[in-house]
């Protein structure tokens, strides 16, 4: 397999102007012809055309009206290459078939549940026709689409449809007409048997836009959310970015084999169903979340991906990081500001710390990749996200803002890169952002280390700030780099310290705002090691760093646990609040895990249990706040700060802490049950899932108690639950130990919802997680049961993505999950790469874990490369691993 750099980078010899796409959809096969307008970049040199293509039969190909002979082309697995184009502009044609029907990839033109459907990103528009692939290509399209009418009777593309008819033998068209220039990947068509709910937005210059939402007729009740979320997207970007959709039509597609989430095609966007349907029955909180969530991302990519594209596939982070910070913060305002963030940083520290620890670890801007696809990963999303973050932590909002009014007006119609949105941000304010490009190109999470000091006569307070960043793969020294660290100091009361001015490097600064102290303010770290002095600072404070997360690193701090319940009790960053009960709970975790080790007995300080104990009954908190509080950080974040992960040792501590808070505060959590249940019908607002939130997050400590009591109040939560977030709640909680009641659950649970598939995934997922013992003999069995189907993305992700989530049950130590884990990753292959390569991504962390478990997840690594026919997804996974 090639390896491609970012450092080879070359314009291309050809620009496209105009692309005219013609369909002929079939049962047997697709025909798909193309008429391209092609202008050389430099004039009048006349070097070959490369065009991509795979998967492809070439029928014809024409130049300016000319068939070509062979030899006159050049055609590969992989490429058809025009030897000597004419120099000058001219017009490419050709006619292709392609077989959708046989394509399990999911990637390219494909059929899914009876309907055809496209998804051309990164590289999948080369699996239709002959192009050159790459999104600096940016053309104007036109879609003509024939097929069947009973079968096909709705037809899909990007941009205005402008014609359709009836054709001879039962057929129709539709012609479609995109008029913003777009590189391929966000070529879209859709063609199937499809119903639309049907919605208006005006925009704020008074132009009404169409909206719609295609799914099969049996969905359509369920799309009421998604086209919510859609409005308020529409008016978000409006208010908060200025900026106004830009046709009369907006279309959503909602198909059940996906790969990803959904897709940002322009104006038909296309949706894994999962992300756009729900109703209170059966879709969760959870799912109503991540509904709004998704539909503003991709609505948002209309300017953040769409308007402006990436130059190069490297740049990917350019559009995916900031559109992520843009759905981040449409949620906040939608919501909870600080609720959000936690589930971001939590979502980062779980899944990128670790990507960035590891074999895959790669900068947000990627320096070489073999299959792009591998590169759709939480650093380019989620750190790039942050990245973003910085700059409006950095600028302020209005500064901010003023830098992605300069970003639209320099680019829009263009492909550009991760340097031009920082040279917008950095012109738009004059600003001086010191080495801060360096958070594009160096991998790794940063640690930093503070000591704090107070001088009682000269009343100041200091904080010396060290930094490194470890290695990674192919990067074995660092720079340092420029973090933000917002920062606040604390009275004996609990209080803000009012902040006027700060010594750094010599100087007096001032840190007031107009004039005027202030509670916060943001610390420039960027050199190895340096120092910040408050000054009038009349006692010593407690302070407190990195408020709202204010950088995407490790942060290790002197603060005392005494100064961590104080924080944890009194700081005005909620973000903060929380974070120092995490650190709290994570240091009580890691030296229990050692008692575990030692076969010691475990002990809970009680003055931990207290904590928790005050938050609960803080009437003043948000509920969902206080949920998120009591929660114990996952397994994965422990066992990433130990030596030599043991996963053994890090589930029974986290499960013994459950209990021992379970039964020292039994009434308080029956308490919350009974206070927060649903009494009206659902309503899908903050409040209420705050609500429900803590309700079930009390009930789940309850179900981990041996108590008859309990066992009666989790089954009476499920019987009479009248939403899918309480009824699957209750079905968690009983799930919990093996047994009758847990067999019986899940068998009515199955029987209620057996014809609503997204819900038996739910169902499948919640099997396959659990931590009960010996779990890979059930996942074996229902690999087999008549719902799951190996084709689907969401029942793999369910099942089989959902038993490696489980520490105890995939890692466990006699190799029953590891093989299990490899024999699906080979078969899995054979159908689709992509789902394959990121089942096989849970092993890559494999020297984390002990020698026995090292040798047995290697062995299944060495399985995998060495299997037939690999593809190249799986194989750059897994070859990185294994290096
Ligand atoms: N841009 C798509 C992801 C495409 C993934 C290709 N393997 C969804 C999104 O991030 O909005
Ligand atoms: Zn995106």
């Amino acid at each position: 397999p090639k390896e491609i750099f970012l450092k080879d980078y070359k314009l291309p010899e050809y620009y496209f102007d105009t692309v005219d796409l013609s369909f002929s959809l079939g049962e047997e096969k697709t025909i798909v012809s193309a008429k391209i307008s092609i202008v050389p970049r430099v004039d009048g040199a006349a070097s070959p055309l490369v065009l991509d293509g795979v998967d492809l039969k070439l029928i014809s190909v024409k130049i300016n009206g000319n068939e070509l002979k062979e030899g006159d082309f050049h055609l590969d697995a992989r490429h058809l290459i025009l030897t000597s184009p004419p120099s000058g502009n001219f017009i490419l044609e050709t006619v292709t078939e392609i077989l959708p029907q046989k394509n399990t990839s999911l990637e390219g033109l494909y059929k899914s549940s009876g309907n055809f459907c496209t998804q051309c990103e990164a590289e999948g528009f080369r699996k239709i026709t002959f192009y050159q692939d790459r999104p600096d290509i940016m053309a104007k399209y036109t879609c003509r689409i024939e097929a069947d009418k009973s079968l096909y009777p709705v037809l899909l593309s990007n941009g205005n449809l402008i014609e359709q008819g009836d054709l001879e033998g039962g057929k129709h068209f539709a012609l479609w007409e995109d008029p913003f220039k777009k590189p391929c990947y966000l070529f879209a068509l859709v063609a199937g048997q499809l119903e639309s709910r049907d919605d208006t937005f005006t925009t704020c210059s008074g132009r009404k836009v169409a909206l719609r939402i295609w799914t099969p007729p049996e969905d359509l009740p369920k799309t009421e959310h998604a086209m919510y979320s859609l409005k308020a997207a529409m008016k978000w970007d409006e208010e908060v970015y200025g900026r106004e959709y830009d046709l009369d039509i907006f279309n959503i597609v909602s198909v059940p084999d996906f790969n990803m989430g959904a897709m940002e095609n322009k104006s038909l966007n296309i949706f894994n169903s999962k992300l756009v349907l729900a109703s209170p029955e059966t879709a969760t909180d959870a799912d109503y979340a991540a509904i709004l969530g998704v539909i503003g991302h991709e609505y948002f990519h209309n300017w953040t991906g769409n308007r402006v594209t990436c130059r190069d596939w490297f740049q990917l982070s350019l559009k995916e990081g900031l559109t992520v910070f843009r759905d981040q913060e449409f949620s906040s305002d939608l919501g909870s500001r600080t609720v959000k963030r936690i589930g971001d940083v939590s979502k980062l520290r779980i899944y990128q710390f670790s990507q960035d620890a590891g074999p895959m670890a790669h900068p947000v801007r990627p320096h070489s990749y073999i299959k792009m696809d591998n590169f759709y990963t939480v650093t380019v999303y989620e750190k790039g996200a942050e990245v973003v973050r910085m700059y409006k932590t950095l600028l302020g909002s209005q500064g901010f803002r003023k830098g992605t009014d300069l970003y639209f007006q320099r680019h829009d119609g263009q492909a550009v890169t991760c340097e031009d949105f920082f040279a917008a941000m950095r012109d738009a304010n004059d600003a001086d952002f010191a080495n801060f490009l360096l958070w594009y190109s160096q991998a790794g999470t940063p640690v930093v280390k503070v000591t704090s000091s107070y001088n009682a006569e000269a009343h100041t307070f200091s904080l010396k700030f060290s930094q490194t960043v470890p290695p990674t793969p192919g990067q074995p020294i660092k720079e340092p780099m420029f973090i933000p660290v917002a920062a606040g100091l604390l009275d004996s009361n609990g209080k803000d310290m009012p902040l006027s001015s700060i010594y750094h490097d010599g100087k007096l600064e001032s840190v007031a705002c107009g004039g005027q102290p202030v509670n916060t303010t943001v610390l420039r770290v960027t050199k190895a090691e340096e120092e910040f002095v408050f000054t009038d600072v009349p006692e010593k404070p407690i302070p407190s760093l990195l408020r709202g997360y204010s950088a995407p690193i490790r942060l290790h701090s002197d603060l005392t646990d005494n100064d961590l319940f104080f924080l944890l009790a009194h700081d005005s960053d909620e973000f903060n609040r929380w974070e120092a009960g995490q650190i709290l709970a994570r240091n009580i975790m890691l030296s229990q895990v050692v008692n575990f080790q030692k076969d010691n007995a475990l002990v809970l300080d009680p003055q931990f249990v207290h904590g928790i104990k005050c938050i609960l009954l803080d009437s003043s908190l948000d509920k969902e706040f206080i949920a998120k509080a009591i929660t114990l950080p996952g397994e994965g974040e422990i066992m990433d700060m130990m030596e030599v992960a043991d996963p053994d040792a890090v589930h029974a501590v986290r499960k013994f802490i459950r209990k021992q808070l379970a039964s020292e505060l039994k009434q308080e959590l029956i308490n919350l049950v009974k206070e927060n249940r649903s009494t009206e019908k659902y309503v899908f607002d903050h409040a209420n899932m705050a609500r429900r939130a803590l309700k079930n997050t009390a009930l789940g400590y309850l179900a981990s108690l041996e108590d008859e009591e309990i066992t009666e109040l989790v089954l009476h939560e499920y019987k009479t639950a009248t939403n899918m977030t309480d009824q699957f709640s209750a079905l968690a909680a009983i799930a919990q130990k093996p047994g009758k009641a847990r067999d019986d659950a899940l068998a009515d649970f199955y029987n209620q919802w057996q014809h609503d598939y997204l819900v038996v995934n739910k169902w499948f997922a919640l099997q396959s997680s659990s931590d009960i013992p010996g779990n890979v003999e059930n996942v074996h069995k229902l690999l087999s049961h008549p719902a799951f189907d190996l084709k689907n993305p969401n029942k793999v992700y369910s099942l089989i993505g959902g038993f490696c989530a489980s520490p105890v049950n995939f890692h466990a130590k006699d190799g029953s999950g590891y093989k299990f884990l490899g024999e699906i990753v080979v078969q899995l292959d054979k159908l689709n790469p992509q789902v394959a390569s990121r089942m096989v991504s849970a092993f890559s962390r494999w020297k984390r874990y002990d020698e026995t478990r090292q040798n047995l997840a290697k062995a299944q690594l060495e399985m995998i490369v060495s299997a037939n026919g690999l593809s190249e997804n799986v194989y750059e996974i897994a070859s990185k691993s294994l290096a």
